[in-house]
Formats: structure tokens, sequence, C-alpha cells
């Protein structure tokens, strides 16, 4: 397990050379943590586990640049070595060390992924990251369905997944409801089944998952608000959510983190409406919200980068400035490539990090439940905070595991938004 994180961090150095290569790292140190714990059982608790994540992003923090310098000397060595220098998949993820074993033994490994849609940046950059983890050369038949943002689609790809007798099933649910009947279709087939990202709330027949604690996302960005409106001196704020696809995990975090804020500071929420994670959506929405609440709002919060780009195109139709120099403060979550270059120029003020790049996690969790290992129940991707300006170093709040954090503020430079996906 710490070879494979070795000469994943290697992979990390070599290519990503940026200011985003310690956040990818991180996370890489989590997953080797997390890997260890594995073999510890399935009983450590959340708590723990975000604990031991905290220490990890301490102790990264005091050493980085020691550590860093001294793992890439040892694993640009070991990587070159041993992929005879094939670029690896997920800007460093997947490596053909990891999956050769499969390819190696002969074993072909059927996987079923029955992935969301294809709404936003970030799914894009999701469906590449599992299929290069899968890859017929990492030893893989991969069968992909793209379920259109079709619930009812998606539960029929995984029963055609248990027909093809698939020998692992993946999962990112559209929606977090209606799954205990399917997911018992697959463990009376014996097929298991991981979920990433969204999360399954009715039904805990799944074997683990990987994704992102979006409750926390949404506190955050409350708590970044608070914050930021208090540096400036805004003691009013109305505001405006366009929401992502409404029964997401995704959406219902983002929604409840802000809200907790909203309520507790007494802001008032003027509208929140579903704009389907698109960027058609969110223009649909904020174009509808321009005419109802013309002058009325100074916040407007958007559940993806896609959205955002698409309520950006609606207040400048409609004459609304935003942004670090406008009238209405603009919230976006994902960080993707192009959110954060809208960060930079001051377009969107703050954008909290979601991380799409999961395919390596969740090979590495087929590959231990091949070896027999038992496998965490939960893995959560470590994110970072980003801001237009340098105004507050960082937010401290209550997270979802009731800890009290602070986590630093990263104002986007070049390198931070050419690094993101
Ligand atoms: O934020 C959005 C995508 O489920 C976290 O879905 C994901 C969300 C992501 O469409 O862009």
């Amino acid at each position: 397990m710490q070879n494979i994180g070795l000469v994943k961090i290697g992979t990390i150095l070599c290519l990503e050379t940026n200011l985003f290569a310690p956040i990818l790292l991180l996370q890489k140190f989590h997953d080797v943590t997390l890997g260890l714990e594995k073999n510890k059982g399935q009983q450590l608790g959340l708590v723990r586990r975000r604990k031991e994540i905290n220490l990890m992003k301490k102790r990264l923090l005091a050493g980085m640049f020691a550590t860093l310098m001294a793992a890439s000397m040892v694993a640009c060595g070991s990587d070159g070595g041993s992929t005879g220098g094939a670029a690896p998949a997920d800007g460093g993820e997947a490596t053909e060390a990891e999956g050769g074993d499969a390819a190696a033994s002969g074993d072909v490994i059927t996987v079923g992924f029955a992935q969301v849609g294809h709404e936003s940046d970030w799914r894009t950059a999701s469906t590449k990251s599992v299929q290069d983890a899968f890859s017929a050369a990492n030893g893989y038949d991969l069968q992909f369905v793209d379920c259109d943002n079709d619930s009812k689609a998606q539960i029929d790809a995984v029963r055609q997944f248990v027909q093809n007798d698939v020998d692992y099933i993946v999962i990112d649910p559209i929606v977090s409801t209606g799954w205990d009947t399917v997911l018992t279709e697959c463990e009376d087939a014996g097929i298991p089944v991981i979920v990433i990202d969204r999360t399954i709330e009715d039904s805990d027949k799944y074997v683990s998952w990987v994704g992102s604690e979006f409750m926390n996302e949404g506190l955050a960005s409350g708590a970044w608000l608070k914050a930021y409106a208090e540096a400036k001196g805004i003691d009013d704020l109305n505001v405006l959510v366009i929401e992502g696809s409404n029964g997401s995990s995704a959406q219902i975090g983002r929604t409840d983190g802000f809200k907790k804020y909203a309520d507790e500071e007494g802001w008032t929420i003027l509208d929140s409406q579903d704009g389907n994670f698109t960027q058609e959506g969110g223009q649909q929405v904020m174009e509808s919200y321009c005419k109802s609440y013309a002058g009325k709002f100074n916040v407007v919060v958007c559940q993806n980068d896609n959205e955002a780009f698409g309520a950006m195109d609606a207040m400048k139709a409609a004459g609304v400035s935003y942004g670090v120099d406008g009238d209405v403060i603009l919230i976006s979550f994902d960080a993707c490539k192009a959110g954060l270059e809208y960060v930079q120029s001051g377009d969107i003020n703050a954008d909290f990090m979601c991380y799409p790049l999961q395919g390596s996690y969740c090979a590495d969790i087929i590959k231990a439940l091949q070896n027999g290992e038992t496998v965490a129940k939960e893995t959560f991707m470590t994110e970072p905070w980003y801001v237009a300006e340098d105004i507050l170093p960082s937010i401290t709040y209550t997270n979802n595991a009731g800890e009290e954090v602070t986590e630093d503020l990263i104002v986007v430079t070049d390198a931070a938004s050419q690094a993101s996906y």
C-alpha cells in the first residue's frame, strides 16, 4: 500500500509542478492513510478519520517542502522505472504499475459504471477519471452508461450490469434515495457496489463510498460570506440561490450548510430554485430572478461553476454588476479551471472546490477487494477554498462532524487555475 502511495506521489510531483500539487498530494496522503486504516476494518469512526486527516494536514503544512522534495526524488525515479514513462491517468492518478496486476495475470475485471450524466465541467472530469482508471491497459473492461440525469435510467443501467454479470458496479447516484431494492438485487447477485461522489441515504448495501463532504462545502461558503460581509461592512444580505439538481446529495449538503449560516445571521434568502447544475439552467433561473428581484439582491449563490457561468450571462444582459467590483457578491462551487479563471478575474468572489478525480480511489478499492482486504466504508476528498481578494487569510467554522476547523482561503493565481481540472 505504501509503495503504491509512493508511486502515486511521484507521479503527481513529476506532472504537477505547481501550486495545485500540494493539494493533490494531501489527498494522496489521505488516501494512503486510509489505505492503512482499511486493514484495521470498517468500524473506524468517521470522526476519527477526519481527525487523522486534519493531523495529516498540519503535518503537511509544517514540513511540506522538505517532504515534497524527498518524496519527489524517491518517487520520480520509481514512477519512471515502473511505468516506462507512460503518462498516467487523471493528471497523476492511476498508474500502469497499479493496474498492471490485473492485466499481467490476464484476469480482466469487468466494471459497470452508472454515471450521472454530462451536465458540467466537474462531470466531464469525473467521467475521464473513471475511464482512465478502468482502462483496458490497466486490465479492465469498463461498461460505461451516461444516465443523462434520469434516475430511472440509472436504476435500469444498474440492473443491466447485474444481467451482464459484471465483477463490480460503480454508481454515482443522481439522487440519494430509492436505492435499497436495486442494491439488494446487486447483493443477491454477489456483485459488490462502490458509490462515488454523491451519497445514498436509504441503503447501506454498498461496500464503499468515495466523495466530498457537501455539507462542509455549504458551511464553508456561509462562514466565508459572514466574514467577508463583516470585513466589507455590508450588514444587509439579500440572497438568491441557484441550487443543483434537486434530490442530489450535493444539492442537499450545499443548501443545508449555507442555510445554517443564513438562519443564524438573519440573512434574507429571497428565492432558491433548481438550476440543474447546468449553464443553461443557471442562466434561465437567473434571468427570471433578475426580473422578479430587480434591485433587491446583493448575493447570488450558484451551487456549481456551470450555473455561475449562466448566471453571469443573465446578470450581464440585465445590467447587474457582480464580483469584486460589482453590486452582487457571487459565490460558486466546484472550482474547475474555468471557474477559477473567473475568480482570478474577480467575476466570482469565492469558489469552494469539489474534487472530481475519484477514479484511482475507486480502482484502489477494487484492488483491495480483489486481495480480500477490508475497505473503508467512507473516504473523503480534501478540498481547498478559493477567493478573489486577499482580505481574509482563513475561515473558522464548525464542520459537519462537530469540530471547529480553521481553513485557509487561497487567492487564485495562474498556477492554481491552470492546475485545476
Ligand atoms: O458539483 C456538479 C455536478 O455531484 C459533486 O455534480 C457533483 C456535482 C458537481 O454536476 O458540477
